[in-house]
């Protein structure tokens, strides 16, 4: 168990500590031509603070952030951090509509935005009152007209020395909204403790981080898989973040070759593309630095993970986390024998077992079922206890997965709950049917859903995108349904393939599964 004394600060474990222990110039941040020491980025997150108490801003406050992956980012979030205020981070591609529903619902009083993403604040504020919000920063790095405040103005008129107020291990650092994948998004909040728990836990028993590692990550800072890999370990660790504004995959594969990135985290998606048409890049980038390539935020399908010993000479590390549980909770450990057909293990400080829905009781070992979580993160909404409630089982924490805990220790992943089909009886996980899909040359993308049916209750049904040059036709369709009956028990074969030219996703690079479920219901 992980211990932190009552009074604690996130943002102080991960700058000022570095700084008192004499690692000042050791370099925190690269991001572009630009490297920012831990003496730099303290000093930036102090004056950033002290100009956020000018502007009124108290502890408990919530303070609602809006960039690209940039500098300003951290420093924004760790500023509030500081004193004791509240992140709300909002994703770059947000519309008015979803802004105003989290500025509204978090009751946010101060916004620091970069300047090419205002419009849509400007827009939520004209439509919805949004009354809570008195005070707007803008970071100025396009010309974009405004009458707010500047970001830069004020840094540079507010003073380097901060006295801070106290903080607690449980007060919070963090209202993070869900990427809405169904429904509206839910704010899901996390402590001080909780922020350090997750770099001590995960990061140092799955990662083995030290000093030099160089960590780089495509994910959004907004997504806390993307905050993690970003903010919260590379700086737990002393070690450095490249961040990238915009990154592309071939971003991400240049930041390895040219800063010795030794830390890498994406999302499937990003890997595939990377490997399917990247080829050439491939081959002439130097990635020898890389130590672990970690894979989350969907299944990682057998392919995938292959390609990535192939090109990168590292195991993947495959993880799931959610950002209720603020970040991965089973994992391998770094120095665990790799099993790509298994998520992993609870990561240190987690206890995870799989139960019956219907009675709570906990299911042998090899039979599927509900995944529940227990450890020193877990599902807490800001004002919502109804969803609250749905999401915890006897004081165990339910993702939203259905999992096999294996005899061997290790949990193997079946499906999401809500993407479990029930044909004809049967239960088929469509993430089983999408890997056997993923090993046909003809399959570049695929997601597997139940389509209603009126005989079978349900039928498999997969959306294809098929690789560049393949012309789909009845032959094709023929072909990989007879190659999932070949493979897996044949009750588990689509028995409907539609072919997409992509399929829908979220910002954070998962499939929206439920949109394609939506088109079935029409
Ligand atoms: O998969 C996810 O949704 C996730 C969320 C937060 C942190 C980590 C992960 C993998």
């Amino acid at each position: 168990e992980l211990h932190y004394p009552e009074e604690i600060n996130a943002a102080v474990e991960m700058v000022d500590r570095h700084v008192e222990a004499g690692r000042g110039d050791s370099p925190a941040i690269v991001f572009e031509d630009e490297e920012i020491s831990y003496a730099e980025l303290q000093e930036r997150v102090d004056r950033l603070a002290n100009a956020l108490l000018d502007l009124g801003v108290e502890p408990g406050d919530r303070v609602f952030v809006r960039f690209p992956n940039r500098p300003e980012y951290a420093v924004s979030c760790l500023a509030t951090q500081k004193i004791g205020a509240i992140t709300v981070p909002s994703m770059k591609l947000l519309r008015a509509n979803e802004i105003s529903y989290v500025v509204e619902d978090s009751g946010a009083s101060v916004a620091i935005v970069y300047d090419d993403l205002l419009d849509e604040l400007e827009i939520a504020r004209e439509e919805h009152d949004l009354d809570s919000l008195e005070e707007i920063v803008v970071v100025e790095e396009n010309d974009i007209e405004h009458d707010h405040h500047s970001y830069d103005d004020r840094i540079a008129a507010a003073s380097p020395e901060l006295t801070a107020p106290t903080t607690t291990r449980d007060d919070l650092v963090m209202i993070a909204y869900t990427s809405g994948t169904t429904g509206k998004p839910k704010g899901t909040v996390h402590t001080h403790r909780q922020m350090l728990a997750i770099c001590d836990g995960y990061a140092r028993y799955c990662l083995d981080p030290n000093p030099d590692d160089v960590f780089a990550s495509n994910a959004p800072i907004a997504f806390t898989f993307g905050y993690g890999f970003e903010v919260a370990f590379p700086l737990r660790f002393g070690a450095t973040t490249v961040l990238i504004q915009d990154p592309k995959p071939t971003d991400l594969l240049a930041a390895v070759d040219e800063h010795d990135v030794s830390m890498l985290a994406s999302v499937p998606t990003a890997y595939n593309q990377l490997f399917a048409e990247h080829e050439d890049e491939l081959e002439a980038a130097d990635v020898s630095s890389l130590r672990r390539a970690v894979s989350a935020g969907e299944p990682l399908p057998p392919r995938t993970y292959e390609q990535i010993g192939e090109h990168f000479g590292v195991e993947a590390s495959d993880g799931i986390g959610s950002t209720e549980m603020l970040h991965i909770f089973i994992s391998h450990r770094y120095h665990d024998d790799m099993d790509p057909t298994a998520t992993g293990f609870p990561v240190p400080g987690y206890e995870a077992k799989v139960i019956d829905t219907d009675t709570g009781e906990q299911l042998p070992r090899g039979e599927a079922g509900l995944l529940v979580v227990r450890g020193p993160t877990g599902v807490t909404y800001w004002g919502r206890p109804e969803k609250q409630a749905e999401a915890i089982y006897d004081g165990w924490s339910a993702p939203g997965d259905i999992y096999i805990h294996r005899e061997d220790g290790r949990f193997e992943y079946v499906s999401r709950a809500d993407d479990l089909i029930i044909t004809g009886g049967n239960n088929v996980s469509g993430p089983e049917v999408e890997d056997v899909l993923l090993e046909h040359d003809a399959v570049y993308q695929t997601a597997v859903i139940g389509a209603p049916d009126e005989e079978r209750g349900q039928i498999v049904k997969a959306y294809v995108v098929p690789e560049d040059g393949v012309d789909p036709d009845d032959v094709l369709t023929r072909e990989l349904q007879d190659h999932v009956k070949a493979s897996i028990a044949p009750y588990k074969y689509p028995r409907e393939i539609e072919y997409l030219e992509t399929l829908p996703t979220t910002e954070t690079g998962k499939i929206q599964r439920s949109k394609l479920r939506e088109r079935e219901d029409v």
